[in-house]
């Protein structure tokens, strides 16, 4: 065994695949800011499109910035392979497209990204795809959903933005006894926190935009999985059905972003505790949503899928609607934004914002209240993120 296969995670995440450039010994990949590859011959481009010689051909097909990000991701979950795509939405998409057609059906969690949840209930039905949205904390529910034409289940854990947390290994375990490909969404998480391939799902979905960049300045996804299943939704999710793919600039700063993740995570994760912990005392908080807090329901699936609680925090504020829009209105530090896994702490409003696709019985079906506030808990000192939010709770 070498000294790279024994190096431990954090180590790994830094030097996994990182191989001087053989031109110039630049120790970081160069971005190869191309769209085209030149090829020495019409016999060599025709073995590069046939397969049958490896090789870059057009940067919709792959990009040597891409193979370093890819490689580091897939390592990081523990999965055979990876592929980037321009945002986590193109990574969804590439992968729902790349499984599903014409009368086939899908389970999923009732809880999503709004987005993913539009892409379900409202998009993929007209191409005859179908969802029968569930709540996956209820594994009788879950199990009484399929159908002999579903081809996916397919939840987040911890969900977005509630942050319920789901037995992941007992779901792949009933979407395998169904004899269907299982997804989740673990860009909450990140591969640091949470590695659901290792309680058996098929496939992993990332949001790079959020944590695994974590500087805000870029939007991008993955997809993990084996082999076999990276290789079809290269070749048709990305390549040909979305056509998202990542511009190498991006793949460079993931690559930068992802060296600092284990760092950034562990302190993304402390301040959110003592956020929440503070929250979770304030007389204007109804109700409080952190997987690192005792009350929180899933706290044995918490420990036993997730290194750490992460950074998310959801609460009610008392007083409803005009209450929650007042204090997200009132912040002075923390930016009033959607996205997450920022270095600056981001508060939303989910049923305004990033869940305004979901109609008002589906949002309370969902449990996404109308008082409800999304807080990413960034890098800076937790102190002056709870004085920002005690003030502006002192408005509401
Ligand atoms: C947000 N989220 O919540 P791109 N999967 C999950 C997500 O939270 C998101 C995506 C996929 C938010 C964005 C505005 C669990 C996005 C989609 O934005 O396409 O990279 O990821 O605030």
């Amino acid at each position: 065994m070498s000294l790279h296969d024994k190096m431990r995670l954090a180590t790994r995440i830094i030097h996994f695949g990182s191989h001087p450039d053989p031109h110039t010994g630049s120790l970081n990949v160069p971005i190869y800011q191309t769209s085209t590859f030149v090829f020495k011959s019409a016999e060599e481009g025709g073995r590069r499109f046939s397969g049958q010689e490896k090789g870059y051909i057009y940067t919709r097909l792959g990009n040597p910035n891409h193979v370093v990000i890819e490689e580091k991701l897939a390592m990081m979950e523990g999965a055979e392979a990876a592929v980037c795509a321009s945002s986590g939405m193109g990574a969804i998409a590439a992968a729902f497209w790349t499984l599903l057609g014409q009368g086939t059906h899908v389970v999923a969690d009732k809880t999503l990204y709004g987005c993913t949840y539009s892409l379900l209930k409202h998009c993929m039905h007209r191409y005859g795809v179908e969802t029968t949205f569930v709540d996956c904390s209820d594994l009788k529910a879950v199990e009484a959903a399929f159908r002999p034409n579903t081809k996916l289940l397919y939840f987040e854990s911890p969900a977005n933005p509630t942050l319920a947390v789901y037995d992941i290994e007992a779901l792949a375990a009933i979407g395998h006894r169904h004899k269907v490909m299982v997804g989740v969404d673990n860009t909450f998480c990140t591969p640091y926190l949470q590695r659901p391939l290792e309680f058996g799902v098929d496939f992993v979905i990332h949001s790079a935009t959020k944590f695994l960049n974590g500087h805000g300045d870029v939007i991008a996804g993955f997809v993990a999985g084996t082999k076999a299943f990276i290789d079809q939704v290269r070749a048709e999710g990305i390549k040909d059905m979305t056509g998202s793919t990542l511009g190498p600039f991006e793949a460079f700063l993931i690559m930068r972003g992802i060296k600092t993740l284990p760092l950034r995570m562990d302190r993304h994760c402390a301040n959110a505790q003592v956020v929440a912990e503070h929250l979770a005392g304030h007389p204007m908080v109804e109700s409080i949503a952190y997987p690192g807090l005792p009350g929180f329901p899933a706290r044995d699936l918490v420990k036993k899928q997730m290194l750490l609680p992460g950074s998310l925090i959801t609460f009610n504020v008392k007083g409803g609607f005009e209450a929650a829009k007042a204090v997200a209105n009132a912040v002075e530090m923390c930016a009033l934004a959607v996205s997450l896994g920022d270095v600056e702490t981001l508060i939303q409003h989910p049923a305004s914002m990033t869940h305004c696709s979901y109609k008002p019985d589906e949002l309370a079906e969902a449990g996404i209240g109308l008082a409800m506030l999304r807080v990413s808990v960034g890098l800076e000192d937790p102190a002056d993120v709870i004085a920002d939010l005690d003030q502006a709770l002192a408005k509401a």
